[in-house]
């Protein structure tokens, strides 16, 4: 890890200036933001969760390393512009109903922009009905859904029942990610793709956008 490892560890810590402060440092040695982000801010956010799940760091921990993490982001991210040109599709994206986590989504929205998709955020929490009116407003070519809980990732089925009982599904791909979610529960919600992370979201997006132009 490395250079890297100082990162983790204020995210662990909670401590947003260090954080700041290792992220700008590491930045200026020349290592990417997808690198930092991946290997440093996110590996952190990793350890607190596990910490977290067997109950040795609590709610406030959480949202600490939280704070430091999205912290980090900004700072590494500071140089990665929006595509310049024309926005070659619409994409609206939301974390589902219940469910408040918003970095990874952030983190897509963000990769998604730079390289020249038009990002309609709705943020977090967003039930069906709001998806739906959203998808009739931007008439988007995109819907990406995140979730990052079990008990949230059931709402992406029934945004897309929603999205089919208000007919607006069939010009539409929906993409759907999120810790909780994988490819099998994907497919079997009906989805159209499924991204691992944000690199992955990338390439998904191009490849169901030339499907789309034919
Ligand atoms: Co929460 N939390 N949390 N949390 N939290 C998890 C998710 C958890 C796994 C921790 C654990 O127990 N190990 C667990 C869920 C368990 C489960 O259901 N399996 C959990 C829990 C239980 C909870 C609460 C219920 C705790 C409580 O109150 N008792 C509560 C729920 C609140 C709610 O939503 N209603 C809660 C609250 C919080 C905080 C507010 C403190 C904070 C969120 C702050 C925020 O998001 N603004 C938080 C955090 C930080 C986490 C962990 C530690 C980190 C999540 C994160 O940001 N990861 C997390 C444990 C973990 O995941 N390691 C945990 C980094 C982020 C970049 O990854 O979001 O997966 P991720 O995004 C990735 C990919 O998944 C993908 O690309 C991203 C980048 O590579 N991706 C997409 C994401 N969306 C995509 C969409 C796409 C494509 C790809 O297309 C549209």
């Amino acid at each position: 890890m490395g250079k890297l490892e100082n990162i983790v560890n204020a995210v662990v810590a909670g401590d947003d200036d260090k954080t700041k402060e290792t992220v700008g440092q590491v930045l200026a040695e020349g290592v990417g933001p997808m690198d930092i982000i991946n290997d440093g801010l996110v590996a952190g956010l990793d350890i607190v969760g596990r910490q977290f799940q067997s109950g040795e760091t609590f709610l406030p921990e959480m949202m600490l390393a939280a704070i430091a993490a999205q912290a980090g982001i900004a700072v590494a991210t500071k140089g990665l512009k929006p595509g310049e040109y024309k926005a070659k599709a619409v994409m609206v994206l939301g974390t589902v109903k219940g469910d408040v986590h918003d970095i990874g989504k952030n983190l897509v929205s963000l990769i998604l922009r730079s390289r020249a998709f038009e990002v309609v955020d709705l943020g977090v929490d967003i039930d069906e009905e709001e998806f739906v009116h959203a998808v009739r407003k931007h008439q988007p070519q995109f819907l990406g859904m995140s979730a990052l809980m079990t008990t949230t990732m059931a709402n992406m089925e029934d945004v897309i029942d929603a999205l089919v009982k208000a007919e607006v599904r069939d010009n539409l791909k929906v993409v759907v990610g999120g810790a909780a979610v994988n490819q099998d529960f994907a497919s079997r919600i009906g989805a159209d793709g499924y991204a691992l992370d944000v690199g992955a979201a990338a390439v998904l997006m191009e490849k169901l956008l030339t499907e789309i132009r034919g």
